[in-house]
């Protein structure tokens, strides 16, 4: 199957009435086709090793293996970075991060980091005319430059730039505020309890685990040693806002209901829902009826949540009869971590499970640990199932989405995004040329078949807090990942052509 643009339009009776017993989902639908939904569903910190679908034997993940089954599975994707904010920012906008200040790990409080002026991801599908949607972590930041106010509407926000709907964790679980927002309004806030957030400085008179270690339920390993709330120490310091405080063991529930929620009432229509988990990222607070259960300790407990995540929303669009035409993305942002700062035990109880499998690095790093992610695209209207080893890269998830839906993208839209639709949906094997990663200390990598290139730095070999690998080093690396996917042996000196031809065209991508 070639190309098909728009291609959704040319597949009805695949996408609206064959397979999976789904039922023609709208009152138009029998005669003029509709465009399919899209589920993203980011999962954080997720390692490729880290599902049973991609060869994990010491954790079972059933709900996503079907996902994987049903749809294609992807063998050689990448994040654009190996850390969470620089890499939903380039899926979101299709601009490498690196192109803009202002992109590394942000903070609880950090203004929005994407330019309302920007047309996003988001923007394409609300211009499409689909409801859209944001849930679950969000890390991109709110509000206006100065920091957000978290006691008023807060403006700007994911709905000025495409989202109808957010209901969103504002960063991380292990950053302060641990509160929701609703649609620029921090949830169950009481307007006489004022939240005040700084991360500079100690605010208020919460415990913190610095002062107080006695009162903390789960210790640091790294920093997380500023305010406690629910017996968590975390990065930041809050005060107020007692009543919209989060409950960590409820996380999953809530964000997975809103989103069923969204789903449900818009079952009728297109829709763009784009769903960030806090699974698997620290501190790991499995429910109850997961705490325990994976036998690896709590890091295993949230991979069977977020698999409980996945499977309620595979239910869900099963319920309305919709799953035949929703493109359900399941990802994770970067590669695992094992040990992120919290005494959780997560190294401990591993018992021979492998998050990294055998790539070398992790989060943060250039090592192909860092980025390497699981990505599964399921389309049962519009995908044939099977594995992709072509090499893709999440950056280039818009402008392919773009083509799937005949978008016209304006010059200065999604500028380092390219159409790759042929390979997102696994009708062409070759992949695209080359892919560009970012690590913590935004060093870049280049992969070109192959090859990988790695980019001289000054920075750390090691991350100071995880002892990651960095892949950082002086000189020029060069691993040919077929060979030696654990870039175990730095071929530079034998190849001085590859390091020439890929360094001039890292230096092009830099300078397009
Ligand atoms: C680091 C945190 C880590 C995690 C990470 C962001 C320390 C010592 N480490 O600075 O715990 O929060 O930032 O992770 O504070 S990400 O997946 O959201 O990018
Ligand atoms: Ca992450």
């Amino acid at each position: 199957m070639k190309h098909f643009s728009p291609l959704w339009s040319l597949i009805p009776g695949a996408a609206l009435i064959a397979g999976c017993g789904s039922q023609p989902k709208d009152k138009t639908s029998e005669h003029s086709p509709q465009k399919p939904n899209v589920v993203y569903l980011i999962a954080d910190d997720l390692g490729i090793g880290d599902l049973s679908c991609y060869g994990a034997t010491k954790v079972s993940t059933p709900n996503i293996d079907r996902l994987a089954g049903q749809g294609m599975q992807f063998t050689n994707a990448y994040a654009t970075s190996s850390t969470s904010t620089p890499s939903r920012f380039g899926l979101l906008t299709g601009m490498y991060p690196w192109r803009q200040k202002n992109t590394g790990i942000a903070p609880g409080n950090s203004e929005l980091i994407i330019d309302t002026a920007c047309v996003t991801m988001a923007d394409m599908f609300k211009e499409e005319g689909y409801a859209t949607a944001a849930v679950g972590k969000w890390h991109l930041g709110l509000g206006p430059k100065g920091g957000t106010d978290f006691n008023r509407r807060i403006k700007p926000n994911t709905q000025d730039i495409g989202f109808d709907y957010e209901y969103i964790i504002p960063a991380t679980v292990d950053r302060v505020p641990c509160v929701f927002v609703e649609n620029g309004h921090v949830v169950g806030l009481d307007p006489n309890d004022p939240i005040t957030v700084s991360y500079d400085h100690k605010v208020g008179d919460w415990p913190t685990g610095l002062e107080n270690p006695e009162l903390v339920k789960m210790k640091p390993s790294q920093g997380h040693n500023n305010t406690i709330i629910n017996g968590i120490p975390r990065i930041g310091w809050m005060t107020g806002g007692k009543f919209a405080l989060w409950t960590d063991e409820d996380i999953a529930d809530v964000i997975t209901d809103k989103a069923k929620n969204f789903i449900t009432a818009h079952k009728d229509e297109p829709f763009f829902l784009y769903m960030g988990t806090q699974d698997v990222h620290v501190p790991r607070v499995p429910h109850p009826r997961f705490a325990g259960k994976s036998g690896l300790g709590v890091r295993g407990d949230v991979i069977l949540q977020l698999d409980w995540t996945v499977g309620e929303i595979m239910h869900t669009l099963d319920s309305l009869g919709i799953a035949d035409n929703t493109i359900f993305v399941f990802c994770s942002d970067n590669g695992p971590v094992i040990d992120d700062g919290y005494q959780d035990r997560a190294r401990e109880l591993l018992n021979g499970h492998t998050p990294m499998k055998h790539y070398r690095g992790g989060k943060y790093s250039a090592f192909d640990a860092g980025t390497r992610i699981p990505f599964i695209v399921r389309w049962p209207g519009g995908i044939k199932p099977g594995k992709q080893q072509a090499l893709f890269s999440m950056i280039d998830v818009y402008a392919s989405l773009a083509a799937l839906l005949d978008y016209p993208l304006k010059a200065g839209t999604a500028p380092d995004s390219r159409d790759q639709l042929n390979n997102f949906l696994g009708t062409d094997t070759a992949g695209c040329d080359y892919i560009v990663q970012q690590n913590l200390d935004n060093t870049l990598s280049i992969i070109e078949g192959d090859w990988k290139y790695i980019e001289p730095s000054d920075k750390p070999a090691l991350e100071y807090w995880t002892q990651t690998e960095m892949g950082n080093a002086p000189q020029p690396q060069l691993y040919n990942l077929s060979v030696d996917p654990s870039e175990k042996d730095n071929v530079a000196d034998a190849h001085p052509e590859k390091i020439e031809a890929l360094s001039a065209l890292l230096e092009k991508v830099k300078g397009a």
